[in-house]
């Protein structure tokens, strides 16, 4: 039987490395519970945990039959809100994650693709944030820690879901994160931000072409 109101999945991370606050649990809350038209978001945060937050990522995928789902995490240090390009299939940690475990140079899925594409319109969403004034960036690396864990492991997990299509997008700091000088973002701007992300990505099956993206 069809659902009444399509679901948005979209997760954050608890706080990592002695944090107490994670900019992508804050907006996942927030966004818990709300409409875009038909839609309804189911907001989720994940373990800060090698294996168990992707383990609960497969089975809220299992338990709400998204047709989108976007993972946030926080990127300290980016000044810009960066939907990921690509996943890629290596857990490579240079801290532990909160349950200790500290990987070194392990395939996510032994035998499973090098890598895999974000299926969202990365550069659409960048232009859309633009026009509001948002400071935004296509980035090409979700970097090898727990954020491109779940990445990769998204995007494994969606390959044999015809039409549902996901994501990764990075967050700066909270500015009560943020030393002197390093760049944040109030949660309220990255709220409104995630929301407007989420309808281009409702809207658009096709990316734009346009030139720019971080170079890193
Ligand atoms: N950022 C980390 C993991 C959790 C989070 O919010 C990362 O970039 O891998």
């Amino acid at each position: 039987m069809k659902k009444s109101s399509p679901t948005i999945l979209l997760t954050g991370f608890e706080p990592f490395d002695g944090a107490t606050v994670n900019p992508s649990a804050g907006i996942a809350r927030r966004l818990h519970g709300r409409k875009l038209g038909r839609h309804l978001i189911e907001g989720v945060v994940l373990p800060c945990r090698f294996g168990d937050a992707l383990a609960m990522l497969q089975s809220e995928i299992r338990r709400l039959d998204p047709v989108l789902v976007i993972c946030l995490g926080q990127a300290g240090g980016r000044a810009e809100i960066t939907p990921e390009r690509v996943a890629i299939n290596i857990d490579d940690a240079r801290i532990p994650d909160n349950a200790g475990r500290q990987p070194v140079d392990q395939p996510i899925v032994p035998r499973g693709p090098a890598a895999y594409w974000s299926t969202l319109p990365v550069k659409a969403i960048v232009a859309a944030l633009h026009a509001r004034g948002l400071p935004a960036a296509v980035s090409q690396t979700a970097g090898t820690f727990v954020c491109n864990h779940v990445f990769y492991g998204l995007m494994h997990a969606l390959r044999r879901r015809r039409g549902v299509r996901g994501g990764f997008i990075h967050l700066p700091w909270l500015p009560e994160q943020a030393g002197a000088g390093q760049p944040a973002l109030a949660l309220d701007v990255m709220v409104g931000a995630i929301e407007v992300t989420l309808r281009v990505a409702l809207r658009r099956k096709r990316d734009l072409r346009a030139a720019g993206g971080r170079t890193h």
